[in-house]
């Protein structure tokens, strides 16, 4: 029955993608069982060889259905203000991203809309976003302030974006994102507007509570390196992890910076160098991919796939929903455009979309599927698990179980 689970719980009859590393493609384990208790994986493994303890429990029979971890969403901006169609229009008529930017579009108009927006209706706006997500099996979403830009917008957001897991049977970690845009108020006074405004803004969401890493944009029409770096050593101080937008637009050595504060990802990566993933490498740092924007600004620079495999940096997948570069709710499109456009494989994907997500969030009891995870399951009318990235605007889900309930 929906949202209606017994502690203690057998599905069987089901192929289970567990995504567990050295565990073969996919960790493929055909006619496979898993026992689910207390919102955890007891044990899983062959339908054969189920242990006799776990054989009184409830069964389910999944009719053959494939299971894989349930998807992760590492990178949104899914709390906002408004909407961007109007810019999208602009663009087709041949104004690039960053000439939108500097005309006072782009993120500082969602910035006066999310401002004009109460903690509440940032909140109603979200939901119908979250839901199109979790209609596709994710569990755990990711999400950024950095559309506020003052103290009381950014903290409203961070509540608005924590207030979701109330609502809707979801974990959700957000990133403090106050270095995104310098606000209007403070053009061309970058430098201010990182130790007046976004420093503070840091230090009283972390005082709430609200802040479970950092983030920031590092990019031309953005902040350099130097100041990023000051919030980065603030976060240090305050013992939260960090992440950064590096190298999306150009290279300004952005995922250097955030590899040397051990950054649990670098996220968009279109222009690193070599030199770059390097150090992602050495810093075990992910590398976050994002096609959504890539395909939404007709971005013809992939981030180099290539080097990502040969220095073993293990790469991620999210919708980086926002209203102007990444207009994007779907996780399994995203999975299909990385495939396509970046030549990724589908396993590559669907490790970016579950395992590889939840370590770009420092998550460890989920992404993949094996006893003492969490039971965060995805389960698909589909039988293999390359059908997740393959198709385009169809969604095999046929349910969702979070903690161990069903949904
Ligand atoms: N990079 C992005 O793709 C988004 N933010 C960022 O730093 C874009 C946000 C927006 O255009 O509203
Ligand atoms: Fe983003």
């Amino acid at each position: 029955m929906p949202g209606v689970s017994s502690p203690q719980k057998l599905l069987t009859n089901l192929n289970l993608a567990s995504m567990t590393p050295g565990t073969g493609a996919y960790g493929l384990v055909e006619d496979a069982a898993i026992a689910i208790e207390a919102g955890q994986v007891a044990w899983c493994g062959g339908g054969g060889s189920v242990p006799a303890q776990y054989k009184g429990w409830q069964q389910e029979d999944l009719a053959g259905r494939l299971v894989t971890p349930a998807l992760i969403d590492c990178h949104t901006h899914i709390v906002y203000g408004g909407n961007r169609a109007r810019e999208f229009e602009m663009r087709l008529q041949g104004a690039t991203y960053e000439e939108v930017a500097r005309a006072g579009g782009g993120i500082v108009s969602t910035v006066s809309a999310t401002r004009g927006a109460t903690e509440q209706e940032l909140l109603n706006s979200a939901l119908p976003r979250v839901d199109a997500l979790l209609a596709e099996g994710v569990s755990a979403i990711e999400i950024k302030s950095g559309y506020g830009l003052d103290a009381d917008t950014e903290l409203a957001m961070l509540r608005a974006a924590r207030a979701i897991e109330k609502h809707r049977p979801v974990r959700v970690k957000t990133s403090f994102l106050g270095a995104h845009a310098v606000p209007a108020e403070y053009s061309g006074k970058a430098d201010a507007y990182i130790d007046d405004i976004c420093i503070p803004a840091l230090e009283k969401a972390h005082a709430e509570g609200l802040v479970d890493a950092v983030d920031g944009f590092c990019e031309g029409i953005a902040f350099m390196s130097a100041q990023i770096e000051r919030v980065f050593e603030k976060a240090d101080e305050l013992g939260l992890p960090v992440k950064l937008h590096a190298e999306q637009l150009s290279n300004l050595g952005g995922a250097k910076l955030a590899a040397s504060h051990g950054a649990l990802s670098a996220d968009h990566l279109e222009y690193i160098d070599e030199a770059g993933v390097k150090a992602m490498a050495d810093a075990d740092t992910v590398a976050v991919i994002l096609p959504g924007a890539f395909y939404t600004l007709r971005e013809t620079q992939a981030p180099p796939i290539e080097l990502f495999r040969k220095h073993k940096v293990a790469m991620a997948l999210a919708t980086d929903c926002n209203p102007g570069s990444s207009p994007m709710t779907s996780l399994l499109l995203t999975m299909n455009m990385a495939c396509t456009l970046f030549r990724m494989t589908p396993e590559e994907a669907l490790a970016g979309a579950t395992r590889n997500a939840a370590m770009a969030l420092g998550l460890t009891d989920t992404g993949i599927v094996e006893a003492g995870k969490r039971a965060d399951l995805a389960v698909w009318n589909a039988g293999n698990p390359a059908e997740l990235a393959y198709r385009i605007g169809f969604n095999p889900l046929h349910s969702r179980i979070f903690a161990g309930v069903a949904q």
